[in-house]
This record gives C-alpha cells, structure tokens and sequence, in this order.
C-alpha cells in the first residue's frame, strides 16, 4: 500500500479549523487535525511545503519510521508548529491502518479499558449566582465534573468565561487585531474561594470541580489559591503558572494538597518529562493535535503512568472534531486516564466533520466504526473560507502585557 495523495483543507465552519487528508492507492483516506488557534497557517505551509511532498509513495502502515522520519529527519525540532503538522500525518495514518484492519482505532491500542470516557463541561458565567445555574444545567446533562469560571467583579471581561447557555471562543474573527482584556491578582483571588463554596453548598461534595488559572499566577500566588480552595476540594487547578519555569512548582507542591493540571500548551514528552518524574502535576493535558498525534501522546501517557500522573487532555472548540475522535480512542484505552475536556462543537462544524463519537451521561463513546470514526465532508468545508482571528491579549491594569 502506498500514499498517493494528500492535501491540507483549511475550512472555518464558525472557526479555522486545519485538517490533512491522505489518501493511498488501494482507496483507503485517512484525516488528521493541524489545528493551531491564532496560527493556522503556518501548519498549513509546513505540511503543504515541507511534509506533503516526503509522503507521496511512503507505506502508510509505516506510522512509527514516519513519526522519526519526520520529527528527527527534519533537524529542527518540537515546537507547536512542528508538532502539529507531525500529529496531522500521524492521526490520519491511525486513521487508515484502522480502516485497514477494519477495527477502531482503540482496538489497535490494546481495547476498552473503560465503559466510557468521562468528560468535563465548562460552566461559565459573570456571576456566582447565574453560575449555579450553568452548573445545575450541566448536572442536569449527567455530567460528573463541571470547570466553573466566573467574571470577577472591578474587571471588565475575563478570558475563558462563557455567557449563559453559550460557551466561549478562544479566537476572534470579528477583530482586525487581538482583543485586549485587563487582569488584576488581587481582584481574582479576593473572588475564587467564594465561588469554589457558593457551587458546594449547592451541589454537595462529590460533583467534581475544575478551575482553569490560565497562567495568569506566579508560583507564590497559586500556592495561596491552591490553599485557600482546599475545604472544596477541587478536582484540579489548571495552568496555576507559565509552565517555561518548571521548577516553580516545587513551591506550589510544598504548601498545598490542592491537585494540579497542566500541558495544553506542552508540545513533546521532552516538556512534560520534569513535571511528571518529579510528580510535580497530577494531570497531564497535552492532547493529540498540539502534541505530535497518537503515537507521541501515547508516550507521554506511559511515562506519567509511572509516576501516579494521569490524563486530562485539553478539548476546547479550537481542537477540531478529528482530535476529540483521536483523543477518545486513547482515553478509552490508556490505563491512567483521568478526564477529558469535552465543549461541544457548533452544528456547523459537527455537519462539517461526521463523527461516530456521542455524549451520554457525563461520558463520550469514541464509537465503534474503524480508524478514528470521523470523517471531513470537503464539499460543506468549502463553503466555510479561511477567516484570519487572533486569540486575546491580556494587560494588567496599569497596561502591563501579562499571561492570559
Ligand atoms: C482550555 C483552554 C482553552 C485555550 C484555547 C487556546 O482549558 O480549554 O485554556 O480555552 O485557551 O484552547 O486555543
Ligand atoms: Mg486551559
């Protein structure tokens, strides 16, 4: 069997999504996602002028030497970029070695070691008191961990914080330039613990509760968030600090019991290795997409295995319906799963990808059709032109750039 073809579609069904099809002469195709949020095009060049013309008569079972052909043969390693355009290859040839064997994905990674994969949904709101709701909603779909964001009162608008009855989009294709929101410490931390005990009080102590801090502390201050929220016993914290400065947190782990998650932004096992040998994190959040496909994420969820760390991938509306299919078919079948963010895509997008995967009771099914159990319908995509958006910038009050 060899690839005979294969093409990047960029399609923006409410927003960019990158996908690379491959295609081989026995008829079979296989699709991966390339997704990078903000950055969409730069996977698409280097897929399209720097990998599509290396795959072009290669064995598509070949899926490992085509990994290392591609991460080590180009010199120039890791990287968002690269990673992602190395996932995009790596997804669709799972893709089509499962449509080869005529098995899910899952089967060729060793089986269900699960029913179902249990999901996190975002509930987020400018206050605690429509928060509630959003939480009741989410109980109500039979969800078993919900992440609770809320405005914080003296600042505007806070990145990550859906409105009620919508999530939120972390891009913006309205704006010629990125929108810019105004960030204050003082103000977040006077606000989270009474947030974390209004949802308690309300919902008892085992719903499972997820914080997402998205950089924004330094170590010092995480350790004093991750204190002040012990009697509500979080599930996780999520992104308490930048993750460049591992060693930070040491200081975190030395003051509190509280768990953390990090590595949505990680690329390599490389990024990860400190975090998990040292059993730093709790959760690791690297997904398919962002962190070289299956076969490098599979990697990353072997070592963390060793040392008491377990999954937790990121699956926010940026990461296209073919990760969520590709990340279902590892959480389903890794021994240390933890929980997978699930925001549902918009019906634009889902017409845009059929997928097999299905929600129910707080958990997705990755389905049972072989390979991923998703397609891309490439008529409907494009109808859905490339649209350039940025994510958000964010300042402190005295107009410092800070994380986001
Ligand atoms: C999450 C995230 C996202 C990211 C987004 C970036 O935990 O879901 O932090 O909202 O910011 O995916 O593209
Ligand atoms: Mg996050």
């Amino acid at each position: 069997m060899r690839i005979t073809a294969a093409r990047v579609v960029v399609t923006s069904p409410g927003r960019n999504f990158v996908t690379l099809k491959i295609e081989t002469d026995e008829g079979v195709h296989g699709i991966g996602d390339g997704t990078l949020n903000g950055r969409e095009l730069a996977v698409a060049s280097y897929l399209n002028d720097h990998v599509i013309p290396l795959l072009i008569g290669r064995d598509p079972a070949r899926i490992e030497d085509t990994w290392q052909y591609l991460y080590q043969g180009a010199y120039w390693r890791r990287g968002p970029v690269t990673m992602s355009a190395i996932a995009a290859v790596d997804t669709a040839l799972w893709d089509i070695k499962g449509k080869v064997a005529g098995l899910p994905v899952h089967q060729l990674l060793g089986g269900r070691s699960r029913d179902g994969v249990t999901v996190y949904g975002h509930a987020g709101a400018d206050t605690t008191e429509q928060l509630l709701t959003e939480v009741e909603h989410y109980v109500g779909l039979g969800y078993k961990a919900v992440r609770i964001q809320t405005g914080i009162p003296g600042l505007a608008s806070t990145y990550g914080v859906g409105h009620v009855g919508t999530t939120y989009e972390p891009a913006n294709a309205e704006l010629d330039l990125p929108a810019e929101s105004v960030w204050s410490t003082e103000k977040y931390l006077a606000q989270v613990p009474s947030v974390f005990k209004a949802v308690r009080d309300e919902f008892g102590p085992t719903l499972r509760l997820l914080h997402d801090v998205h950089h924004r502390l330094t170590p010092i201050e995480a350790a004093r968030l991750g204190k002040s929220l012990e009697p509500y016993s979080p599930f996780w914290i999520e992104d308490p600090v930048r993750a460049e400065l591992q060693e930070g947190f040491r200081l975190i782990r030395q003051h509190t019991t509280t768990p953390i998650a990090v590595g949505e932004v990680f690329n390599s096992i490389w990024d990860c290795q400190q975090l998990i040998s040292e059993q730093l994190i709790d959760f690791i959040r690297t997904t398919v997409v962002h962190a070289g496909g299956i076969t490098h994420l599979r990697r990353i969820f072997d070592l963390a295995a060793l040392y008491h760390v377990r999954s937790g991938s990121h699956g926010a509306t940026d990461l296209s319906p073919v990760c969520l299919a590709a990340a279902l078919q590892l959480d389903i079948s890794i021994p240390n799963f933890g929980l997978q963010e699930y925001m549902p895509h918009s019906p634009e997008t889902d017409a845009v990808f059929p997928h097999g995967y299905s929600f129910a009771d707080g958990y997705l099914q990755p389905g049972e059709q072989p390979g991923l159990g998703v397609d891309l319908d490439e008529e409907a995509a494009a109808a859905y032109p490339y649209r350039p958006a940025y994510l958000p910038v964010n300042r402190l009050e005295d107009g410092t750039v800070h994380s986001w």
